[in-house]
This record gives C-alpha cells, structure tokens and sequence, in this order.
C-alpha cells in the first residue's frame, strides 16, 4: 500500500512511514492490527471509545441512520434525534447545565466556549469583557482559540501571534511535593490564587472567562489539588468571570461520575466535551451551558438569530444516532460510574510501577493514570516513546506525551486486562532503563 499521499496528524510522519502501525478492526477492548496480531487497547482508541469498540447498539443506530436520513441542515431546520440526544445528554449533566450546543469535535467545542462566554457578556452589556485567561500545559485543541487559551508550546509557537488578550494562570503539576500520590494531591489549591494575580494586572472587568481541565490529560495527566477547582470557582464568582470546564476528556464516566465536574464537585457554566459523546465512533462535540447563559441570549426579537455560529455537521444525524446509541450502552452497564468501582484496583496496579527505573512519579483518579518518567538525558520523548513501540509489540496501546505515558482504558476493561496492561508496560520500562 502506498503511504504518501496521506500527510498525518501529530505524527512522525518518516518515522511512521518507514514502519507503518495499521489498525485493521476492533472489538471490545481490542484492535486487530492489520498483519492480524491482537492488541489490548489501554487508552480507549484516544481516550474516546469509553464503551469498548464495535458495541451493537451503536453499530446499528448508526447503520439504520445512514439508510434513513443522512444529513439534514441544522440552521434552521432539524430531525428529532438532535432534540433527543441533547435531552439525554442533559439528564447526565450536572444541575443547571440545561442546555448543549453541537459541534464536531474537542477543538469546535473549544471555540464555541469562547465564543459564548465573549457573547454572552456582549449581550449583558458587558461587552469590555474580551481577555480569555487558559493555564500552562493545557490542551484545548488545536485551533486558534484553543490553542491561544491551550498551554503547551509545541502546539502553539509555530503560529504566529494567535488570538489577542489571553494570558495564562500557572499549572498544577510540583513533583516535589505531590510525586507519587494516589487520587487528588494534597497540595497547590493556593496555585488557584494566581488568577487573582491576573485579576490585579487585568482588571477583573475585562476578563470574560477562565478555561481549564479538570484533569489535564494531553499535557500528561496532571490532577488538580485538593480544593483548588473550588477556589478557582469562587474567584470566578467574585469577579463575575466564566469558569469553562474543558471536559473532552473527563467527560463520559472516565473519572466515575458522568463529568468531573461531579466527581469533584465544582459546577462550571460552560462545559466542553467531545470523545465519550458518541464513544468516538462518528465525530461529534458538544458545550454544555447553564440556563442562564443561554437565557441571556433570549432577549431580541423572536425571529432574529440569536447566535451567529454553528457548523455544516452539528448535531449531524450519524452522530446523534451514534449519541443515543452510547448513551444507552452507558446507561444498560453502569459504566458511567464504573470507574469509581475499578479505581482502587487501578490505582493499586499502576502505583505498584513505583520503583521501577526511571519511573519519577505515578498519578491517578478513575480509569486515568499518568507514570512520569526521567528522560534520556539530550533526548526528551525518547524513553516513553521506546516504551509505547515496545508495548505495542507485546500487545498493548497506551499513549506517551513527552516522558509521559498515559494510561485510560475503556471503562468496560476487566481486572485481568488491568494487570496486563500494567505487567507489560513493566515489563518494557525495565527493557528501557
Ligand atoms: N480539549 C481537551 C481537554 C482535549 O483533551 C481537545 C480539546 C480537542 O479535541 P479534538 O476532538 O479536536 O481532538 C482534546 C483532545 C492525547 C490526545 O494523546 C488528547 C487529545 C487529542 C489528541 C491526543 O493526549 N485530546
Ligand atoms: N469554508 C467554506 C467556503 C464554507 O462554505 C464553509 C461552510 O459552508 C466552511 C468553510 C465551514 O465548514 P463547516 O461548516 O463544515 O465547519
């Protein structure tokens, strides 16, 4: 098969080329690579197939779909499993959070979070709130918003000046006092006070909203510490600011409730996710907002629109078959809170990788797992990414984000598929010390 042509995403696209990785089929925790070997699938495609892959029910909303409506115009028009998947999806979100807008994908929803907030205090009359604060090491996507508020260099320095007026409260992430802590770490709630510190220099009445995740996962699994998403709520209570939740990842039972949000008991006013949506079986994003952001809107003339922004494919009906599909299987096996069951498991398994070489701190919370290692000196990436060919060569996929691996499983992954994902990957961190 020819290679060429096809010019990949966040890929080492010689590398890759030289010796090809091809998935051919999936099923369950599984993928068949395409010369037929089997692989454990440790990170749930890439943190989206939460359901385990090829689940009937969603095979076949989707195949009775495409036979009987394929696209329907979403301005100004709809189909009826749009209004279904946003009622269903509702009923899991935390109390208040009413209301869901389409999109696309993670980084769309990004984009329509900040375009909301921006409008939403427009339409208030508190239109000189413009500035749009993100924190260090986060991963919002990879468009201009998401990467402007986003705080990962790499995906952001070779673009130019991105948008204006966001600047960034420092990340969460202190080896030194939190390595190797199971669960929520003890401490840095303080670290939240450093968006009173942009407060001082910004002004608060320029600041339209605040965008973190509740765990950041991209940047390599970072938890937040104990208490600090609650200060960070009130401080955003105080100045009248938007606290966004970026929940593409935690969204969708990954942490044992159906949103972070619950699990940590802090309630945003917008929230994005993606992934876990539709199990990432067909692309598809949603934001998450409380009644009174959208109510706000409600407030011109009836037949004027009231949100200049949407996509071609919102609420396309493969997806929100695809939706309603996932939310059922969800919904038929408790997976939603599985992760809180299996955690104390997990936690267990992965943390029993503490001295092993170059294994610098393991981290954890529901089916996520980070497990920091010491880079080679000279060679950053270089160690995880061994680690992630050795592991796929035994028969495990898991994901390296600098010296980072990063463990997420479907949340249907049984204790026996835990302790191989975690043997192997032993296995291959001793190989590469
Ligand atoms: N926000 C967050 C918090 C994400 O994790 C996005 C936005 C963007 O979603 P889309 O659907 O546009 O990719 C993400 C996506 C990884 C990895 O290996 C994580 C993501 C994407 C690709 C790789 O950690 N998260
Ligand atoms: N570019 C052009 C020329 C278009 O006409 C459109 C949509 O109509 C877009 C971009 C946006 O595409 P989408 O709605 O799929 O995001």
């Amino acid at each position: 098969m020819k290679l060429d042509a096809f010019w990949m995403p966040f890929t080492a696209n010689r590398q890759f080329k030289k010796a090809p990785r091809l998935l051919a089929r999936s099923s369950g925790m599984h993928y068949w690579t395409q010369d037929g070997r089997k692989v454990l699938d440790g990170v749930a495609g890439m943190w989206c197939v939460n359901a385990g892959h090829a689940r009937p029910k969603i095979v076949q909303a989707i195949q009775q779909q495409a036979a009987e409506l394929d696209y329907a115009p979403p301005f100004q028009m709809g189909h009826p499993k749009a209004f279904e998947l946003a009622e269903a999806a509702i009923k899991l979100a935390p109390e208040g959070m009413t209301k869901l807008f389409f999109t696309n994908s993670g980084s769309e929803s990004v984009e329509t979070a900040l375009k909301m907030a921006l409008a939403y205090h427009r339409v208030r009359g508190e239109g000189q709130r413009t500035r749009l604060i993100g924190r260090e090491r986060g991963y919002h996507g990879v468009n201009f918003g998401g990467i402007s508020v986003g705080g990962m260099v790499a995906n952001r320095k070779m673009f130019g000046n991105l948008l204006a007026g966001v600047d960034h409260i420092r990340h969460t992430h202190d080896l030194e006092r939190n390595a190797f802590t199971v669960g929520q770490p003890e401490h840095g709630a303080e670290l939240a006070d450093d968006l009173e510190r942009l407060c001082a220099l910004h002004d608060p009445s320029t600041i339209a909203a605040v965008i973190v995740e509740p765990i950041a996962g991209s940047a390599g699994v970072f938890l937040p510490p104990k208490g600090y998403l609650q200060r960070l709520r009130a401080i955003c209570d105080k100045h009248g600011i938007l606290l966004i939740f970026d929940e593409v990842i935690t969204g969708f039972g990954r942490t044992g409730k159906p949103f972070a949000a619950q699990t940590f008991g802090v309630t945003p006013d917008l929230m994005t996710v993606a992934k876990g949506l539709t199990n990432g079986c067909v692309p598809m994003g949603g934001v998450f907002a409380k009644q009174a952001i959208h109510d706000a809107f409600m407030s011109g003339p009836e037949h004027l629109i009231e949100f200049f922004h949407g996509y071609t494919y919102s609420a396309h009906p493969l997806a929100c078959a695809a939706g309603l599909g996932t939310l059922e299987t969800y919904a038929d096996e408790g997976l939603l809170t599985r992760a809180g069951m299996l955690q104390g498991y997990f936690a267990e398994a992965v943390h029993s990788l503490k001295g092993l070489p170059n294994v610098i701190d393991i981290r954890n919370l529901g089916l996520v797992a980070g497990i920091e290692l010491q880079p080679i000196a000279g060679e950053p990436t270089k160690r995880a990414f061994n680690i992630f060919l050795d592991c796929y060569d035994k028969g495990v996929l898991l994901r390296t984000t600098g010296d980072i691996v990063a463990l997420s499983p479907p949340l249907i992954v049984e204790r026996a598929q835990i302790d191989q994902i975690v043997d192997t990957l032993k296995g291959a961190i001793q190989r590469a010390a």
